[in-house]
């Protein structure tokens, strides 16, 4: 479904096997080297979500290969599986339209295979977590984003460009699902105002929680 210009969800785009590996590698980053953590913000509030790193390691509001916020150990890389699900992940919803035309269309391709993503953010939420409205406006890079739910549903918030408030569109997300934002929405207020605990689907491989992790393009080098 397209929701908003260049912002498609694919859902249960993940089968339950994958789901599974995904959630079984996450447990493995979330020890290290660079621990799941939440993150501090710089005027000293804590998010509720907690955060591990792939490939760079993103802290308010740059992105570093050294965690210097948290324990000063370099992130972990990026597994090239992962940048391979990325690719089918803008394929599949290129099928769908999040080409569209738009301007990210020429540097990712209809297939997906000029889409090299960089770094992974894997959030871990809670039955209490949530993320307020926010941009991701710290990637030098216009290529779209490929976000991949696991465990409990939630509530994901897609606003606009201009304002952090309305117009919005609220969406549910659940495990398995796909969703890709480029070209007009790449830049976009986006949050996950709730979480519903108790809701994965069993076979996940996450008992309680939700997984989300997203592919993305720092356009940074060295
Ligand atoms: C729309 N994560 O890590 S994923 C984040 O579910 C973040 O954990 C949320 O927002 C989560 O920054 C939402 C979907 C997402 C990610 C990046 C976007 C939507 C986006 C960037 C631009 C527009
Ligand atoms: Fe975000």
């Amino acid at each position: 479904a397209v929701i908003a210009p260049g912002a498609v969800h694919v859902p249960g785009w993940l089968s339950v096997e994958r789901q599974r590996e995904l959630v079984e590698a996450c447990r493995g980053w979330a020890r290290g080297p660079v621990p799941l953590r939440r993150t501090v913000l710089p005027g000293g509030g804590v998010m509720s979500v907690r955060t591990v790193c792939l490939g760079w390691h993103w802290q308010p509001y740059r992105y570093s290969r050294t965690a210097d916020d948290v324990n000063g150990a370099r992130v972990a890389d990026l597994p090239d599986w992962l940048v391979e699900w990325g690719r089918s992940a803008l394929a599949a919803a290129h099928g769908i339209g999040a080409g569209g035309g738009g301007p990210s269309e020429a540097a990712t391709g209809a297939g997906g295979a000029g889409y090299t993503p960089d770094t992974a953010l894997i959030n871990f939420y809670d039955g209490a977590a949530r993320m307020g409205m926010h941009q991701d406006k710290e990637e030098r890079s216009g290529a779209p984003v490929v976000s991949l739910s696991i465990g409990d549903r939630c509530v994901f918030r897609l606003g606009n460009s201009e304002t952090r408030g309305r117009p919005y569109t609220d969406v549910e997300l659940a495990s398995g699902d796909l969703f890709v934002f480029g070209g007009p929405s790449r830049f976009a207020y986006h949050g996950v105002p709730k979480v519903y605990p108790g809701t994965a689907d069993p076979r996940c491989g996450l008992r309680t929680g939700r997984l989300n992790i997203t592919l993305r393009e720092t356009g940074l080098s060295v």
